[in-house]
C-alpha cells in the first residue's frame, strides 16, 4: 500500500487540518499517517471563535520519527504549522528523507479567526520549505502574503504572484481559490511549473460556510503524486475531487461545514 504523510493541525470539529487530509488519503486508496503539529480548537460559547494549542517539540519530533523513519512515505504534505520549530522539523525531515512529492499548504489564517497570522512565522515558511516543495498550494490570501503583492484579484495578479513565489524556489505553484476572485462564474484556479500557466478551471459552487476546502486539495494533490500522476494530472484530478466535494457538502452546526465527496466515491479512478 502506497504510504503519504501529513505535517499538520488537527482540527477538532473535523472538517480542515490533518483530519481533512486523511479522509482524503482514504478517498484516494492511500494508507495515511500524521504528525501533529498543534490542536485548533472552537468556542461554541463563542461564535465559534478559534483556539490553537501547540504540540511541543519533543512530542512533534517522535512522531516525525515515527512517521518518516519507522515507516517511510512516497509522498507528504503540511498545513498548519504554527511553531517555527515545527517549520524547522519539517525542513529536516522532507530533506533528511529525500521527500521529493511535498506538497507545501501555506496555511496562515483558519475561517472566522486571524489569530494564527504571524508575517515572521510566514516568512519563515517561506524562506525555509518553499525551496523543498514540489508543489506549494496558497489561496489568494497566502499568495498575496507569500508574493508580497499586496492584494490578488485578478488572473494577472494571482500568475505575478506565482511567478514571484516560484522564484522563492518552489517547482510548482497552484493557487487556489479562485472561486474568490471578485464577480467570479467560475471557479479559476492557477498552475505554473515555472514555465508555463494553466488555467484550472471547474464549476462555481457557492457555500458560504465550506470549511476544509483549501486543506483537501493540498491533500489531494500530495495523494495524486503519491499515486504516481504528474503535477498537472494531480492537478487537475484534485480539482475534480473538491468541486465534488463541495457539492455534497453540508452544516455540521449553524457556522461551518465540512465538505463531502460522496459524488466522487460513485466513479473514484482509485477506489
Ligand atoms: O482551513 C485551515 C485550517 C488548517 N488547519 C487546521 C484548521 C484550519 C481551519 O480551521 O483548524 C488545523
Amino acid at each position: 500500500m502506497v504510504k503519504i504523510a501529513t505535517i499538520a493541525g488537527s482540527d477538532a470539529s473535523g472538517g480542515a487540518g490533518l483530519e481533512a487530509d486523511l479522509k482524503t488519503f482514504e478517498e484516494y486508496g492511500l494508507y495515511g499517517m500524521t504528525a501533529v503539529t498543534l490542536i485548533a480548537t472552537m468556542d461554541p460559547e463563542n461564535n465559534w471563535t478559534h483556539g490553537v494549542f501547540p504540540v511541543d517539540e519533543k512530542t512533534l519530533k517522535a512522531q516525525l520519527e515515527t512517521v518518516f523513519k519507522g515507516v517511510g512515505v512516497t509522498a507528504a504534505k503540511s498545513g498548519m504549522l504554527g511553531t517555527f520549530y515545527a517549520v524547522e522539523l519539517t525542513r529536516e525531515y522532507i530533506n533528511t528523507y529525500k521527500i521529493k512529492n511535498y506538497v507545501l499548504d501555506p496555511v496562515m489564517i483558519c475561517k472566522g479567526n486571524d489569530e494564527a497570522l504571524n508575517p515572521e512565522l510566514n516568512q519563515s515558511v517561506a524562506e525555509k520549505l518553499l525551496p523543498l516543495a514540489n508543489v506549494v498550494t496558497p489561496n489568494l490570501f497566502e499568495a498575496g502574503q507569500l508574493s508580497g503583492i499586496k492584494e490578488v484579484s485578478s488572473i494577472e495578479q494571482m500568475k505575478e504572484a506565482a511567478k514571484i513565489i516560484a522564484e522563492k524556489g518552489a517547482a510548482n505553484v497552484f493557487i487556489k481559490g479562485g472561486s474568490k476572485l471578485p464577480n467570479a462564474i467560475e471557479a479559476v484556479d492557477l498552475l505554473y511549473d515555472g514555465k508555463n500557466f494553466e488555467l484550472i478551471k471547474d464549476r462555481l459552487i457557492k457555500t458560504n460556510w465550506v470549511h476544509g476546502a483549501g486543506c483537501t486539495v493540498s491533500a489531494a494533490i500530495a495523494a495524486g503524486l503519491a499515486r504516481g500522476l504528474s503535477v498537472y494530472d494531480a492537478v487537475v484530478l484534485a480539482k475534480k475531487f473538491i468541486t465534488l466535494s463541495l457539492n455534497g457538502s453540508f452544516a455540521i452546526n449553524k457556522w461551518v461545514g465540512p465538505g463531502n465527496p460522496t459524488d466522487w466515491r460513485k466513479n473514484n479512478l482509485f477506489s
